[in-house]
């Protein structure tokens, strides 16, 4: 008989997520993904300055500081047409670069690296061993003996401590766990020295914006980041190189371990690569601007359809209508008021709870859609989208990192593969490698760009009597974001956010298609439901921010559900 499960919450994430499963004869058969909080940042934005409203959608998250705020002025700019100078544009790209290096380097070693993990093996690595090991896939100087030996000495202190502090609470000896120690010893090490390079992309990503998490140097119209090469306080040489200088260090961390660590993991999880495919519909927005317009960039945008790369459809402009016409939200499963499916100018969030209903109404999440489809959003959506146009620079570390899987796995894998779990993981790498040169390219255009003598930041906008209406989208660590506006003489008449992790982890629309996280549960194997490890594998594969995900907050505290707590 089915045995269901509850996990809540869900733990190593942003924000509060429950998940259902139902489990028969070792595999989940049905699943539903719940999230657990409710806030208002939309409907605070009615009736307020528009120029104002990036500030306010900024705090929707502590982990996408920024992309709420790279979405809502584009969303403002887009409703107003107002082109923004280069150097803004540049400047932008430099942030949101950047801070994706710190947010994928933050969600494999520290959100996601223990499922696979098993800190506790590692004790009972030789240290020499690890080494050969360690060099055998990269010459990072940090593989040495000594290294391995220390931090073997470091974890033994903590176990002995008894205070396993960010290891307290996890599935230790669980049978799912696979790696011999050695390459479990490995992996700790890295680990520990992510800690420090996650720190140096956000001392750049501060430098660049003021401060972080949430940056402080946007402004509908531009950045307010002033340049002048002989001004110690305002954007000059000496912080450009000082940037340059620790994005370089992050993609040398990017190359030598983050790569081969998701190459090892997912050469040796192989089983693995046929579980958690789930929704194969997937869908990127372009990114990394290079124009005043948005009408080219560094990153290709578009969707694929039921996981066949030659369906590939472009989105190809901050106007293009096929991005503007075809999302629309669906409430059905959702606690709000009515059951409705709406394009995002023409929704509202009206709250209205209900107990869990397995087949009514079971999340705060809603459930958005592309012409009518639920999508799958994030890196493997970008690596996919890209790879089906040949995107020169997705294709180039696309392969690379599927030759060296199939070279450790001892199987020849292709781009199906990545239709899994470990395949978002493997995205996830390869979007860093992209990132990490298109941040660096980016930095000598806008330096190239100050040293033709172009020191513009900012154009005013102005805004007319009547109705606008726009749309502002970003590619952000998790996936496609866009931010709807309806102005109304100058301030805002409904405000709409559809986000990366509302796409993947939102509940079944009115037609009984489950999202994302739902159906790539379905066929997981689960080797012991009271420790429900795979389910947490494949849901944090997708990198839940659940804060984003609902932007909305319960302000009583209510518990919602009385559920088993794992
Ligand atoms: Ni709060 Fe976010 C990102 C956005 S949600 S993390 O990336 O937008 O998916
Ligand atoms: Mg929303």
């Amino acid at each position: 008989m089915a045995q269901r499960i509850v996990v809540d919450p869900v733990t190593r994430i942003e924000g509060h997520l429950r998940i259902d499963a139902e489990v028969d004869n070792g595999f989940i058969t049905k699943a539903w993904s719940s999230g657990q909080m409710w806030r208002g940042i939309e409907n605070i934005l009615q009736g307020r300055d528009p120029r104002d409203a990036w500030v306010f959608t900024q705090r929707i998250c502590g982990v996408c500081t920024t992309v709420h705020a790279l979405a809502s002025v584009r969303t403002v700019e887009n409703a107003l047409g107002l082109e923004i100078p280069i150097n803004a544009q540049y400047i932008r790209n430099l942030v949101q670069s950047i801070h994706a290096l710190h947010d994928h380097i933050v969600h494999f070693y520290v959100l996601s690296a223990l499922d696979w993990v098993d800190v506790v093996s590692a004790l009972k690595a030789d240290p020499k061993k690890t080494t050969q090991l360690a060099e055998s896939i990269s010459n990072w100087p940090g593989n040495s003996t000594n290294r391995f030996k220390a931090v073997q000495a470091k974890v033994q202190a903590i176990v002995d401590s008894g205070q396993l502090g960010p290891f307290a609470n996890a599935y230790w000896g669980h049978p799912a766990m696979a790696l011999p120690p050695e390459a479990n010893l490995m992996a700790v090490s890295h680990y520990l020295e992510a800690l420090d390079y996650q720190r140096k992309a956000n001392e750049a990503l501060a430098i660049i914006s003021g401060k972080t998490p949430h940056i402080q140097n946007l402004s509908v119209g531009g950045v307010t980041a002033a340049i002048n090469l002989d001004n110690e306080a305002t954007l000059n040489m000496e912080r450009l190189y000082w940037v340059k200088q620790l994005v370089e260090e992050v993609r040398s961390f990017i190359h030598n371990v983050y790569i081969p660590d998701i190459v090892a993991v997912a050469a040796l999880y192989k089983d693995w690569l046929q579980y958690g495919a789930g929704v194969t519909n997937y869908m990127a927005v372009p990114d990394m601007v290079l124009d005043t317009k948005g009408e080219s960039f560094d990153l290709p945008g578009g969707t694929i359809m039921g996981g066949d790369l030659t369906t590939v459809k472009p989105i190809k402009s901050f106007n293009d209508p096929y991005f503007h016409d075809n999302v629309a939200e669906c409430i059905s499963h959702s606690w709000y008021d009515g059951d409705w499916t709406r394009h995002p100018y023409e929704e509202d969030t009206v709250p209205k709870y209900t107990e869990f209903q397995d087949d009514g109404k079971y999340t705060w999440l809603k459930a958005p859609r592309f012409q009518g489809e639920p999508m799958q959003v994030g890196p493997l959506a970008q690596v996919l989208v890209g790879y089906a146009q040949g995107h020169e620079l997705t294709v180039k570390y696309s392969n690379d990192v599927l030759a060296r899987i199939s070279g450790l796995a001892g199987v020849n894998v292709g781009p199906a593969v990545l239709h899994s779990t470990p395949g978002r993981h493997a995205a996830r790498a390869i979007r860093a490698a992209m990132l990490s040169d298109l941040a660096l390219k980016h930095w000598d255009l806008l330096v190239d760009n100050i040293g033709s003598g172009d020191l513009e930041i900012f154009n005013k906008p102005t805004f007319p009597k009547g109705i606008q209406k726009g749309v502002g989208f970003h590619e952000a660590p998790r996936g496609a974001l866009s931010h709807w506006i309806v102005i109304e003489d100058g301030t805002i008449k409904n405000y709409q956010c559809v986000v990366p992790s509302t796409w993947n982890a939102g509940p079944r629309d009115d037609k009984g298609k489950a999202g994302p996280y739902e159906a790539s549960l379905i066929g997981n194997p689960m080797a012991q439901p009271d420790m429900p490890l795979e389910v947490l594998r494949t849901i944090h594969s997708f990198d839940p921010c659940i804060a984003c995900a609902v932007h909305m907050l319960d302000p009583y505290g209510q518990e919602f559900a009385k559920v088993k707590v794992l």
